[in-house]
């Protein structure tokens, strides 16, 4: 008898393994990667660095590290008017190739898409007065939205096997998207979320969607019901995020944003049951030799981060530095940070 119930029981885990969504395994696998530590992510990693383009096989972090990123980030911006570039340039088809080759080396996926205005035809920056009303069913805008679904639902079916941690509608609290404060109410803006989740989820069947709300630091002594201000509801989301940079090389400034985001993003977190995640930040043109170990890792440690992504080294506009690459003068400290970060191995 009980050796029967025994094997019903394993009967039933192997059935309930096989049937595990890819969506649900990754989200186990970011729960258990947490207790281990912080991943390092970076964005568009393996297409591009500081000094070259679409070389494949390189990266600068592979090449200042010797370990690729455990998390990439890949940008969208374009899928949405069916073009073969994303805004950046890069070949939507390269990108599913790295998409698939992170995933076959253990290594996690995450999309942000800018895309751009549906309704001015403009780009994501171009926020004008009331965007988002107009896209709501019945409205005149509404088709172009659900077109821009459709090319992004095509992108991710094309990889349907691969989970994705998938971050729309990012930096809501800013008003620079045509999707920020100047654009739409806190209700259109969670119209717009829940929207893009159920058509992505029940209409095209996607289900390899882990789905990331990340708003951005608004001022210091951000307060809980502030950083949920724009929240869709716990249905729609998997993991709490957050953009935070320094832009003004001011690290005192940062250490103190970090600080008060992080305790509000961390207590959220915990009442809501999710994953937390630094979704973006990094200190631009990096003037500072000793940033990554002094600066930025003092401030994420004693934090249940799943992962920490540092922003793209843009070979087109050197401005936008965001990790060392061979031979820059925080070429030892980044390296020193990465070994306390979990990598792919
Ligand atoms: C922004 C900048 C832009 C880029 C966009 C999408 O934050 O890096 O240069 O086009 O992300 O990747």
């Amino acid at each position: 008898m009980k050796r029967m119930l025994i094997s019903a029981a394993l009967m039933l885990a192997i059935a309930a393994t096989a049937v595990a969504s890819p969506r649900t395994k990754l989200i186990r696998q970011l729960r258990s990667l947490q207790k281990q530590g912080i991943m390092l992510g970076h964005q568009d990693d393996p297409l591009y660095g500081h000094t070259w383009a679409w070389e494949e096989g390189r990266s600068d972090v592979l090449e200042t590290t010797g370990s690729y990123p455990k998390v990439m980030g890949f940008e969208l911006g374009h899928i949405e008017l069916d073009s073969a570039r994303s805004l950046d340039g890069v070949p939507f088809d390269r990108m599913r190739q790295e998409i698939r080759r992170q995933h076959e080396r253990g290594g996690i996926v995450t999309l942000s898409w800018h895309p751009d205005n549906p309704l001015t035809g403009k780009s994501a920056w171009n926020p004008e007065k009331d965007n988002v009303s107009p896209l709501m069913p019945d409205s005149v805008g509404h088709q172009t939205l659900v077109t821009y679904l459709d090319r992004v639902a095509q992108f991710i079916a094309s990889f349907k096997d691969i989970p994705v941690i998938f971050r729309p509608w990012h930096e809501m609290s800013g008003d620079w998207f045509w999707w920020g404060t100047k654009s739409c109410t806190p209700e259109q803006y969670r119209w717009l979320y829940q929207f893009t989740h159920d058509y992505l989820v029940y209409f095209k069947r996607l289900n390899n969607i882990v789905w990331a709300y990340s708003p951005n630091l608004v001022s210091d002594g951000e307060t809980d019901s502030k950083y949920l201000q724009f929240y869709p509801g716990d249905r729609f989301v998997d993991l709490l995020g957050i953009d935070i940079y320094d832009f003004a090389h001011d690290r005192e400034a940062y250490t103190r944003n970090m600080k008060s985001e992080l305790d509000v993003l961390a207590r959220v977190g915990r009442q809501h049951k999710k994953l937390i995640a630094l979704t973006e930040t990094g200190c631009q043109e990096l003037p500072f030799s000793d940033w990554f170990t002094q600066t930025l890792w003092p401030a994420i440690k004693d934090y249940p981060l799943s992962y920490v992504l540092l922003w793209r080294n843009a070979w087109d506009n050197p401005k936008e530095l965001y990790v060392s690459y061979e031979g820059h003068k925080t070429e030892a400290d980044f390296k020193a940070f990465c070994k306390k970060m979990i990598m792919i191995k």
